[in-house]
């Protein structure tokens, strides 16, 4: 077959920044080497029925062993900056106390390899592996994991910051709340629902100490990961309108209004908080340089009940009592908010919808919402789940996606950079290694890379962008 020839992308700025993303737990493997200390995710991963296809993270693409050939994958590709995590147990194994220089040199050699290559490294301090022995005290529900955090992003920063310039503090502390400690879906498997609503907080506060630490140490492009996507009401009833609010509130407004405006969204919620609420909230809202945003799709919601709930189309009265299936995740019954199935997109293999206009709207919200409180913006991730390795699928999402960013910007919100997720397929979370974002396709039985089609068109296209 003859495929059309794609349209050439949008002219974006000299200076944008092109890059991909990973994170340690999903990609380093060797959990067990140079001293690491135990994360949430080995211990969750080792719990029967966890992680769909039953697998771990154990070894993951062996990155920790490999990092030179995917390093030289980055600069074929082109890609001005690598967004990777650092480990928190490499670095402070039991989350506090003892640093492990053999951990930090790993970090040390990455650095080194991606700036000899021209990649601009972006390491993100907190990717959701948080240390077993400091979740055994409580984890993110107590005030000390935010410190224990700060202390961590100083040693980091001591060790790299003569050599990194952008840093990232959390990714999406959202998703950390909500399955992990709300929903018990990803680690550390706690199912608290509102309960879990003070890991919200010290994760911003732990940011906001982070970013205090670095600027300490001279940082002067510090930025945030959270996710986000537009909320679409299902009806225009008031009870859809007040549950889509309410979504809304938690999943996007709760993360970025600490930060960009020093407020909390809503006070009954921030009735719920522990600490020192106002004082934290000045450390929260702690200026950044920039707010990076990862966006997979927007999600229609409304009220709960069993009428167009997702994924409830063929399921039983006892399937239905367990909750609605919202991509790959099992909301229970008693939330105040149900999500539904968006018709009349694409999907992707998780069943996500593919609706790159509502990139353009995200963005052009949030520039009407924040106004110049909010800094220049960078896409620290976006991509897709597709089997095989001539995934057109994926080249279409990401040719979609990178056109309504330009939108975007052409309708006057300033953003920065664009990261894919991810430069290879790897461990997603509770799925296993069943699906697979990367532009590099990796066997799990051989541990080889090879490049995907979507690859070779990112290269195409970031060739294309360098010239003129
Ligand atoms: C990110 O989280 C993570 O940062 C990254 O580690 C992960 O590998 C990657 O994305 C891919 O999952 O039912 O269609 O509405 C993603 C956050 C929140 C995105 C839930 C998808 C539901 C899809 N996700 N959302 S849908």
């Amino acid at each position: 077959t003859t495929e059309p020839v794609p349209a050439p992308l949008p002219r974006f700025p000299r200076d944008f920044l092109w890059g991909v993303s990973t994170s340690a737990p999903q990609i380093e493997g060797a959990v067990e080497e140079d001293g690491r200390g135990r994360s949430v995710w080995d211990v969750f991963a080792a719990g029967a029925g966890r992680i769909k296809d039953g697998s771990d993270p154990r070894v993951a693409t062996d990155h920790y062993h490999r990092y030179r050939e995917d390093v030289g994958l980055l600069r074929e590709l082109g890609v001005g900056a690598y967004r990777f995590s650092v480990a928190w147990p490499r670095v402070v194994p039991d989350g506090d106390g003892a640093v492990n220089g053999a951990g930090l040199d790993f970090y040390d050699r990455l650095v080194d390899a991606l700036l000899a290559a021209g990649v601009a490294p972006v390491p993100t301090l907190f990717h959701w592996d948080t240390p077993q022995a400091l979740e055994e005290r409580g984890g993110w529900l107590r005030r000390e994991t935010a410190e224990r955090f700060a202390a961590y992003a100083d040693v980091v920063a001591g060790r790299l910051g003569d050599r990194v310039e952008r840093w990232i503090t959390l990714n999406e502390p959202a998703e950390v709340t909500l399955l992990g400690y709300g929903l018990g879906q990803h680690a550390p498997g706690r199912q608290l629902l509102f309960g879990a609503l003070p890991a919200a907080h010290h994760q911003l506060l732990g940011h906001g100490l982070a970013v205090q630490a670095l600027r300490a140490r001279g940082a002067t492009d510090i930025g945030i990961a959270n996710s986000h996507g537009p909320t679409w009401t299902a009806s225009a009833s008031e009870a859809d309108t007040e549950a889509a609010g309410l979504y809304d509130l938690l999943l996007n407004r709760l993360f970025a209004e600490p930060v960009l405006l020093g407020r909390y969204p809503d006070e009954e919620l921030a009735a719920l908080l522990p600490g020192p609420v106002a004082e934290d909230l000045k450390v929260i809202a702690e200026p950044v340089d920039w707010y990076g945003i990862n966006y997979y799709q927007p999600t229609l919601v409304g009220a709960p009940g069993t009428e167009g709930a997702a994924g409830t189309d063929e399921i039983t009265g006892a399937e239905e009592a367990a909750g609605t299936d919202f991509g790959g995740i099992r909301l229970p019954p008693e939330l105040p908010f149900a999500p539904r199935e968006i018709e009349g997109y694409p999907r992707t293999d998780f069943g996500w919808p593919v609706v790159p206009e509502a990139l353009t709207e995200l963005l052009v919200s949030f520039r009407e919402r924040y106004g110049d409180r909010l800094p220049p913006v960078v896409i620290t991730e976006n991509g897709c789940s597709y089997e095989g390795t001539e995934d057109r699928e994926r080249i279409a999402f990401l040719d979609g996606h990178l056109r309504a960013l330009h939108a975007a910007m052409a309708a006057g919100v300033d953003v920065r950079g664009y990261f894919v997720w991810s430069l290879m397929d790897n461990f997603e979370w509770a799925e296993g290694y069943a699906r697979r974002f990367g532009l590099v396709h990796v066997d799990y039985a051989t541990l080889e890379r090879t490049p995907k089609a979507s690859y070779r068109w990112l290269q195409g296209v970031l060739r294309e962008q360098a010239r003129g």
